[in-house]
């Protein structure tokens, strides 16, 4: 497996290029029967390969599905998503990433499917996904921070993703708190982060995406379909979900790097930059009262800032919100 990887990163970085089969061997320190082999494995994963006699090979096109050799081709991350599953079918990638993570999986594993037969939200709600065209992922982190910080990475996987969307595709997109990414309006991403921890160390955290891309509106029940957005619809073409992916990952890294090392504080401005109805009234109905308020920001543990009426700041851990 190693070896088809190196395999593509050669005939990938001889652009436009033919390669010898003679080289190619000796590079990897295989025979040219096992590269043949190899060739017509790729071909059959979806890459067109040019084969010409005497010049050797040259790489036209990666395939648009995905697979675990066209994710980690390219990767420009030092750890985030190296280590990358992929299945065609997951009951949820949030499962397999915690049996990974209980049997001592390294720090930025990456399960990816192209569809969850049982994907979940927050609270056990539903997240429809039991269709193709989205990224769904589930990233394992082991962080050596406080347990009751661990919503400040729900937080900035919210910007990473933001980010990655503002880069590749130059559309701005709005972070609902706390988890929702908003587009016109309407639920384009969800990230649902579970952790495994004790009282002042967190094993393991297992932060889910979900982003919907390539879609129509019509993959998705009616109750939900006045309610969602997928880039495609937006855009009106479909997106290339591996480098996407990998833009996000990219995104990932530099930020959680800059997390470790700094903290949380530019982290919650680039998040307040990008807050759905900040500076605006909301309703809130928490356990206590129900009342209006404006959304003021967010604190350094991820809770919600509000002015009641009143002129006095209060704290939200959590409530229901009536945007
Ligand atoms: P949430 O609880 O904030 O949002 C769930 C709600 O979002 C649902 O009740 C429904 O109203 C709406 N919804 C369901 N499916 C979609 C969809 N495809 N697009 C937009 N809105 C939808 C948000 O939870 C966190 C979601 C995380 C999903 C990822 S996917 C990879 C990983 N695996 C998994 O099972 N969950 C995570």
């Amino acid at each position: 497996k190693k070896n088809k990887e190196r395999l593509i990163s050669l005939l990938a970085s001889s652009k436009n290029a033919y390669i010898s089969g003679e080289n190619l061997s000796e590079e990897l320190q295989v025979t040219r029967t096992s590269i043949w082999k190899y060739i017509k494995e790729l071909k059959e994963e979806g890459y067109e390969i040019e084969a010409i006699r005497k010049k050797g090979y040259m790489l036209k096109q990666i395939p648009l599905h995905l697979s675990e050799s066209v994710l980690k081709w390219d990767l420009k991350t030092a750890f985030i998503g190296q280590n990358i599953i992929y299945r065609p079918v997951l009951s949820s990638t949030q499962d397999m990433a915690h049996e990974l993570a209980r049997s001592g999986c390294e720090a930025g594993t990456l399960v990816i499917a192209d569809k969850q037969t049982s994907g979940r939200g927050r609270l056990n709600r539903e997240w429809e996904s039991n269709h193709s065209g989205g990224i769904w992922m589930s990233l394992v982190l082991r962080p050596e921070i406080a347990p009751n910080n661990a919503p400040q990475l729900t937080l900035l996987s919210a910007v990473a993703v933001s980010n990655a969307i503002e880069k590749l595709l130059a559309i701005d997109v709005q972070i609902k708190w706390p988890n929702d990414i908003f587009l016109h309006n309407k639920k384009l991403a969800g990230i649902l982060t579970e952790m495994q921890a004790e009282v002042d160390k967190i094993n393991y955290l297992v932060i889910g995406i979900g982003i919907n891309v390539n879609q129509q509106i019509e993959v998705f029940g009616e109750e939900l379909q006045s309610k969602v957005i997928s880039l495609k619809e937006l855009l009106d073409q479909e997106i290339d979900r591996k480098t996407f992916i990998h833009c996000i990952l990219e995104e990932f890294e530099l930020l959680y790097n800059d997390y470790l090392e700094n903290g949380f504080k530019p982290i919650q401005k680039s998040w307040v930059d990008k807050a759905y109805k900040i500076g605006e009234e909301i309703s809130l109905k928490t356990p206590k009262k129900n009342f209006k308020a404006i959304f003021e920001g967010i604190e350094h543990d991820g809770s919600l800032l509000v002015e009641n009426s009143n002129g006095d700041i209060e704290k939200i851990y959590s409530a229901e919100i009536d945007w």
